[in-house]
């Protein structure tokens, strides 16, 4: 192998089978070896003129002369005929022509030992040198010279068998679909509409939808609902968070006993499914609105009759954990997609930001709306998942507010006219994109794009104070 390098460097090198102009220069020999053995295989071939539909062992290398005597002999017609008898005569000595020259013949990847310079077993064709039989590669080369980018460990033939089991693309996040947008151009595009996130690609939300570019990061085959561009949006507000999806979740309410009831928006049915024990637990006990944190599932609620915030977790049964005394009085309670946990005080009419470790409050602001104070009486919130907005119906005005975290200025989003609410929920369905809210047993299903379109739904069994989205606990 050091042999081939010294002899390169000096430009000595010579192939049997290749011509002087391949084999002159050092540098144009690796260039073009893989033409330059082409060329030497043509030359062989084009002596012996019956060519390449003589049969397959290699008689092509052979008996040129019998060849050419046969074709110039025989007519057109019978040229075939002359080809295949001079074949099967010869055939003793094409074989025997065949492994004298097997040692000093290369083409194909088997025959040729490049260069791997990025590590992903792919040699590259510019960085040759035939290879020696019965020897291993020289270090640093390969016995093939298939790389098509070798400045680029992702990028190789068939590096993203999903999109094509051949093609030269990146596959930069091992998800076997290629980079969409490669750098390099003569690398095929592939279909991975996020190349650096091994959970978004074709089909990675198969629940949802089976084709689409989503992400799903939990597994759970419904994408998230928060991506960035080129990504399609899903309608997984939870997607840190298997046991929650559009297709495992369901329309809670809590109630002050500590009991969790679904609410059937269909038929208004109010059917308790769950319950904490709230018995080690100091009255009094009102729970007001509960969220359910992005992160990590954890449920939290305002339990307002001692200006807290408890952590609850309605499957298992568990006495809440009580938090920090805030001293405030929470009508609504949100996270948004980064974990930041968001309040309203309708005392103070402000948006509050909450520690969720303390419960404590970090932050308050004026709630407005076109500069001025909105006198919060009674609300609810949600957070819109898939618009990545905050939302909070405004009960006195029976209306709802998308809110900037960031000032606390608000932008009315619906108005409904059917009176002043006083015992407000609200939740944002991600597969509608539609929000429910109500007002005591009354419930609503509330378009949110400025149309201000809503559909009163059946009338709830009871008056409840709260709806949020949480796990079924199957
Ligand atoms: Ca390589
Ligand atoms: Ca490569
Ligand atoms: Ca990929
Ligand atoms: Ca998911």
């Amino acid at each position: 192998m050091r042999r081939f390098g010294l002899l390169l460097a000096a430009g000595l090198f010579h192939a049997p089978g290749c011509s002087s102009t391949c084999v002159d220069d050092g540098a144009v020999f690796n260039q073009s070896l893989e033409a330059c053995m082409t060329a030497g295989l043509t030359a062989n071939a084009t002596e012996g003129t019956e060519g390449s539909e003589s049969d397959t062992d290699g008689q092509t290398m052979t008996a040129p002369t019998e060849g050419s005597a046969s074709a110039t002999e025989g007519s057109a017609t019978e040229g075939s005929n002359s080809n295949s008898e001079s074949n099967s005569n010869s055939n003793s000595n094409s074989n025997s022509n065949s492994n004298s020259e097997s040692d000093t013949i290369t083409g194909g990847g088997g025959g040729v030992w490049c260069e791997d310079k990025d590590g992903d077993g792919f040699g590259d064709p510019a960085n040759c040198v035939p290879a020696e039989p019965g020897e291993d590669p020289p270090a640093g080369f390969v016995p093939n010279d298939d790389d098509c980018d070798d400045g680029s460990e992702h990028t190789f033939p068939g590096a993203a068998p999903n999109d094509d089991p051949m093609a030269c693309m990146t596959d930069v996040d091992g998800d076997d679909w290629g980079e969409s947008m490669p750098m390099n151009p003569d690398v095929t595009p592939g279909t991975d509409c996020d190349d650096d996130d091994a959970s978004t690609f074709p089909g990675s939300a198969e629940v949802e939808d089976p084709e689409k570019c989503m992400k799903d990061e939990d597994g759970d085959g419904w994408g998230d609902s928060s991506v960035g561009s080129g990504v399609d949006v899903g309608s997984d507000c939870y997607d840190s968070n298997a046991d929650i999806n559009p297709g495992d979740r369901l329309l809670y309410t809590a109630f002050d006993d500590g009991q969790f009831a679904e609410v059937n928006v269909e038929t208004g049915d109010v059917t308790p499914f769950a319950s904490v024990d709230i018995g080690p637990l100091a009255p009094p006990y009102q729970v007001i609105t509960c969220a359910i944190s992005p992160i990590d599932g954890t449920i939290y609620c305002s339990q307002s009759a001692k200006q807290i915030l408890i952590v609850v977790d309605y499957c298992s049964g568990d006495t809440p954990t009580e938090l920090a005394d805030h001293g405030r009085s929470i009508c609504g309670l949100g996270f948004l997609d980064d974990g930041t946990l968001y309040g309203i005080d309708s005392d103070g009419d402000e948006l509050v930001t909450f520690d969720p470790a303390t419960g404590e409050v970090l932050d308050a602001k004026p709630l407005t709306l076109d500069g001025n104070g909105v006198n919060i009486q009674a609300c609810g919130m949600a957070v819109d998942c898939v618009g990545e907005r905050m939302l909070v119906t405004d009960g006195q005005n029976s209306r709802i507010l998308s809110v900037d975290p960031a000032t606390g200025e608000g932008t009315v989003v619906a108005d409904i006219p059917e009176g002043q609410w006083n015992s407000v929920g609200l939740e944002f369905d991600s597969v509608s994109k539609q929000a429910f809210s109500n007002n005591g047993d009354q419930l609503f299903r509330i378009t949110l794009d400025g149309s201000n379109d809503y559909m009163q739904l059946p009338d709830l069994a009871v008056s409840i104070n709260d709806l949020s989205y949480g796990p079924t606990c199957n």
